[in-house]
């Protein structure tokens, strides 16, 4: 078995201990941190699946995901390239009843890694908690909404509504997140959809340029 492989397998089964061990020889034997993240996400969809099909339940997807979190710990410095330009200020979540993380902390790490400070409000966040920060930090210019279930893309659309009802301006809304296309945040109203976190990074240069 490869060294990407056992990354992969170590995911798949929630091997929290031996994770971090395994990304670090991967690293160590010439494997990008792009190519051992890509591994991680494909074992991830694969969790995902065997939940659907009810091989596995909750408890092993959130080891799973417990596992993930440790290997991305490992892949930060490599992943986020410390940036000198200040681009601005992000604030973003993870919307109300929604649970999921793993991406949301993705796509903040590689906004940071961009040049933009953040405020990450965390998960399950209300759109109040939303509009409460917004003006709090005036100076924000970037908002990014992440949404994990088809059940809670409603509520990201609560929020995008909720925060152009509230008369703010000054900052641009991106969303994402595994159900979020490009034609749910055109028809909520959002200024941009990225459809990963790379791309998230990419996009909010672009809307604040
Ligand atoms: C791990 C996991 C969990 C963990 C979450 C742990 C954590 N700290 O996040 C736990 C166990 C808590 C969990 C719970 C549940 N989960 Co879950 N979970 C997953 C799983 C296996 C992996 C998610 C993940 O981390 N992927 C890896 C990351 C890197 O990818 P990502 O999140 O998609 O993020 C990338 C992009 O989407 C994008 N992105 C994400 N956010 C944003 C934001 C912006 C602004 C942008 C631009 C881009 C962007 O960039 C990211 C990085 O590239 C997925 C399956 C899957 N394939 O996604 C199911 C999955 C999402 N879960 C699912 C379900 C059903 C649930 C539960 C309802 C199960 C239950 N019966 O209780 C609960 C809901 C809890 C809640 N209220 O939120 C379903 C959703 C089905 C649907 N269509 O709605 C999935 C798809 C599994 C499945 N196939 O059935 N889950």
């Amino acid at each position: 078995m490869s060294k990407l492989q056992e990354v992969n397998a170590a995911v798949a089964a929630g091997k929290t201990k031996a994770i971090a061990g395994l990304v670090q020889e991967a690293l160590d034997g010439g494997h990008s941190a792009q190519e051992i993240l890509d591994t991680m996400i494909e074992a991830m969809g694969v969790v995902g699946d065997k939940f659907s099909s009810g091989e596995i339940f909750v408890p092993e997807m959130l080891i799973a995901g417990k596992a993930m979190q440790k290997g991305v710990e490992v892949l930060k410095p490599q992943l986020a390239s410390e940036s000198s330009t200040s681009l601005g200020k992000c604030i973003i979540g993870t919307v109300a009843g929604d649970l999921h993380d793993i991406g949301k902390n993705l796509v903040a790490l590689m906004i940071e890694s961009a040049g933009f400070e953040m405020v990450d409000l965390g998960v399950d966040v209300p759109k109040e908690k939303f509009i409460e920060t917004i003006k709090a930090n005036p100076d924000a210019n970037i908002v990014a909404l992440s949404a994990l279930l088809t059940t809670t893309m409603p509520a990201m659309r609560d929020t995008v509504k909720a925060i152009r009802d509230s008369g703010l301006t000054g900052f641009k809304i991106i969303v994402g997140g595994a159900p979020i296309t490009q034609e749910f945040a055109d028809e909520i109203g959002a200024d941009a959809y990225a459809r990963d976190a790379g791309g998230a990074a990419v996009k909010v240069k672009e809307l604040v340029s």
